[in-house]
């Protein structure tokens, strides 16, 4: 690989299909394993009703990495580790089994048809904004956290 920068990335996880504590923790893993790429923390498990979304309760996490990856790269390694969980997407916003969203990319704003960074709605949701306020509170205002504190949100 020619030089390339290191970015810090968050990203997002959810699953509400299965066991979904244990596919959190093995997409973990899987980002961990990534070339290039190191983990800097990890936010806890957290439980949350369904938003904007039907099924079942989903876990929910935010992951601190270091990357040389660029965002495409990011997305399509993701995408690959989203696919070997068995994840289906009859319908938008189905249930799943494991979700993971690229919300920041450093300080990059990207804008394509494939990938929006930063995540577009991350800010108004509790499930991201939680997990994230625990391994980066710089990045999440309190205002932020009143404006989704109607949005049912459980430590695990
Ligand atoms: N993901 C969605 C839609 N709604 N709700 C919760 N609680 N957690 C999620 O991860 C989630 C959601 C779309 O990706
Ligand atoms: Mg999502
Ligand atoms: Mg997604």
């Amino acid at each position: 690989m020619v030089k390339r920068e290191l970015i810090d990335a968050f990203v997002g996880l959810g699953a509400n299909l299965g066991d979904s504590r244990r596919q959190l923790e093995s997409a973990i893993v899987s980002l961990t394993h990534l070339q290039h790429t190191l983990l800097v923390a990890r936010s806890s498990f957290y439980r949350s009703a369904p938003f904007e979304a039907d099924g079942p309760d989903y876990v929910n996490a935010v992951v601190h990495i270091q990357t040389r990856l660029n965002a495409c790269e990011l997305l399509a390694a993701s995408q690959n580790i989203e696919n070997l969980s068995g994840r289906v997407r009859p319908y938008p916003n189905a249930p799943r089994t494991l979700d993971i969203d690229l919300l920041l990319y450093g300080a990059g704003t990207i804008q394509s048809k494939e990938l929006q960074v930063p995540h577009p709605r991350m800010r108004e949701r509790a499930f991201v904004l939680m997990p994230l306020r625990e391994i980066a509170p710089h990045l999440v205002s309190a205002s932020e956290i009143l404006k989704v504190s109607d949005q049912a949100i459980w430590p695990l």
